[in-house]
């Protein structure tokens, strides 16, 4: 099955999917293999592997090691047009519909897009949303683009429906990597409730309660990162992905 299909599935028949972000410049060699092992015995439904910025992460070495450890698919979440790799099965082919830099909106999608028919991956269009979360995020600085007020519901609701019409397959609601306040509940609500296109939440989200109350909220899908870069949470894994899994308990 392809991966956006699987996806979908798992959102319907556990109540929402848990995606796992992977920094390939965080974590490498047999940590990620230890990780991989945790994240597959904790039911994490697919991994997002790639960063607003690479320094020195191997991106097709990370993608390695975590197919060798598992079956989890592997979802490129691209910074740039480099952050792209054959090994990958899936590639979330984010369009910063939320700024108005032309480049983060189409541009390097032009560039991207022959390499992507060349590797054979499988894009998932995303109507990719940066929400103001407190302080400048990485996502903001790099990509030059502002994000959506946190108390302007109503703004991310016309972006998520332009981005519906236009016909991309999925939304994400971004508060950023580390953010401090992660996306606000209001404005899943209104989003999730209005589109007929899965929404993704991801960005500050530190507690397994957040994240369901994010699913609650009608988020399809929730994205953690930062938080599982301290090998002293991974035992809260499972926590996260039963909290997401809501249908399964
Ligand atoms: C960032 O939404 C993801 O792109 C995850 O954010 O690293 O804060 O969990 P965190």
């Amino acid at each position: 099955m392809k991966v956006f299909p699987y996806l979908k599935d798992i959102a319907v028949k556990k109540g929402a999917g848990y995606l796992l972000l992977v920094d390939p410049d965080k974590i490498e060699g047999e940590k990620l293999a230890e990780f991989s092992d945790i994240c597959r015995d904790a039911g994490v439904d697919a991994f997002l592997i790639g960063g607003s910025l690479l320094t020195k992460g191997d991106l097709s070495e990370t993608i390695e090691i975590i197919k060798s450890r598992t079956n989890i698919p592997a979802i490129i979440f691209p910074g740039g047009v480099e952050q792209l790799s054959p090994l990958a099965d899936a590639v979330l082919y984010i369009s910063l519909i939320s700024g108005r830099n032309a480049e983060q909106i189409f541009g390097k999608h032009v560039l991207a897009a022959p390499i992507i028919k060349q590797m054979g991956i499988e894009p998932i269009s995303c109507g990719y949303m940066l929400i103001e979360s407190g302080k400048t995020t990485t996502a903001e600085y790099i990509s030059g683009s502002r994000p959506i007020p946190r108390d302007k519901p109503e703004i991310a609701l016309s972006t998520a429906l332009a981005a519906e019409y236009i016909g991309m397959k999925s939304v994400y609601l971004e508060a950023g990597s580390g953010a401090e306040n992660s996306v606000p509940a209001e404005m899943i609500q209104l989003v999730s409730s209005q589109v007929n296109i899965p929404v993704i939440v991801g960005g500050g989200i530190t507690t397994a309660n957040e994240a369901r109350e994010k699913v609650e909220s009608g988020a399809s899908f929730i994205v953690t990162g930062n938080y599982f870069e301290e090998p002293e949470n991974w035992g809260k894994i499972k926590d996260f992905a039963e909290a997401v899994h809501f249908k399964n308990n």
